[in-house]
């Protein structure tokens, strides 16, 4: 005989997160599992060359990443992050962090010394270990951060539409037999231009709190999110509450960029940290660089890497395309 069970919508989504299979570190995976993750990481390899090679090509300068910081984005208030603890550890005297993203350091290299510049940058966000089951955090992960001195948004949107849509093409020419083997030769397709934007405003007004779900699972292209209310960097009106960002999000994923017009004085950046709790002290350069007029006016974004090549190889879970897997909640020897 058997059993009737009431199911809702809520344990349905339960048995579905748990569904998702957890990447297993390099020394366990089968013979199979090791071809798969060749395929992924020539992918990888491809979609890292493209990229950088377009950045050189447009100008940009390649900096190198930084570690550890007195300053390091806030995280703080955005409604998508849930990190769980913050890496502080006291070197040669002083309270340093780990990157949780490199956005303040390129709003100061952008304004003082480099226009148009570019890092691939390591970001290690403690992510709640519920986490694990979204199929789309990693503990460590590989931002390209880019930003650009007296751009627009509009520049900066232009710019990604055509670096998408030309990677893409890029991929179905020269990685053919990689993403056959994946099965997503087929249904990868290079997008129209330009990209249809949405108001976050009204999607949550259309589609309620979900709308991130909603959204991906309507979309057959890529979209842009705009008018997120987050951290103090990004610009905000204050007259009509309007935010002038961004973010891109695919079709059956969701979210791999986000980016932004960047707020440049002193008053509205430290009214703005006021606001939201933010602790100014550790922020002292920049603040100082706005007082002093030295902050420039800017715009820019970073992809999450993993994200993207998880969204092109078809991965369930991010964890597929890193080497060594960093699963929140889940830690391997490497
Ligand atoms: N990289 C993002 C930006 O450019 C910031 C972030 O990762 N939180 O806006």
């Amino acid at each position: 005989m058997r059993r009737k069970y009431a199911v809702t919508q809520r344990s349905l989504t339960i048995v579905r997160r748990r569904l998702v299979e957890m990447p297993k570190p390099l020394e366990k995976l089968s013979e199979i599992e090791i071809e798969k993750k060749g395929h992924v990481s020539r992918v990888m390899t491809h979609v890292l060359k493209y990229l950088t090679s377009k950045f050189v090509d447009s100008e940009f300068e390649w900096l190198l990443p930084v570690i550890f910081s007195m300053s390091t984005d806030p995280l703080w208030p955005d409604p998508g992050a849930s990190v769980e603890k913050r890496i502080e550890v006291e070197i040669y005297g002083k309270t340093v962090r780990t990157t949780l993203s490199m956005i303040i350091h390129k709003m100061v290299a952008c304004s003082l010394a480099h226009p148009k510049l570019f890092i691939l940058s390591p970001n290690v966000r403690i992510e709640r270990r519920e986490r694990s089951n979204s199929g789309k955090h990693a503990y460590e992960f590989t931002q390209l951060d880019f930003e650009v001195r007296n751009a627009s948004s509009e520049e900066i949107r232009s710019f990604v539409e055509e670096l998408v849509c030309g990677l893409i093409s890029s991929l179905k020419k020269h990685m053919r037999t990689e993403l056959v083997h994946l099965g997503r030769y087929d249904s990868l397709e290079v997008p129209d231009m330009p990209f249809r934007a949405y108001d976050k405003v009204e999607l949550e007004s259309k589609f309620g709190k979900d709308w991130e779900t909603r959204l991906m699972h309507e979309i057959s292209e890529p979209v842009w999110v705009t008018n997120v209310p987050r951290e103090f960097y990004d610009f905000e009106d204050f007259e009509d509450g309007q935010w002038d960002n961004y973010d891109l999000f695919l079709p059956k994923y969701g979210e791999v960029l986000s980016g932004a017009k960047r707020e440049w004085e002193y008053s509205k950046i430290v009214r703005k940290m006021e606001r939201d709790d933010v602790k100014k002290k550790n922020y002292e350069v920049l603040l100082k660089l706005a007082k002093d007029r030295r902050l420039k006016p800017s715009a820019g974004a970073g992809v999450g890497i993993e994200r993207l090549v998880s969204w092109i190889v078809g991965a369930k879970h991010i964890g597929e395309t890193q080497p060594f897997p960093k699963i929140p909640g889940l830690v391997f020897d490497l």
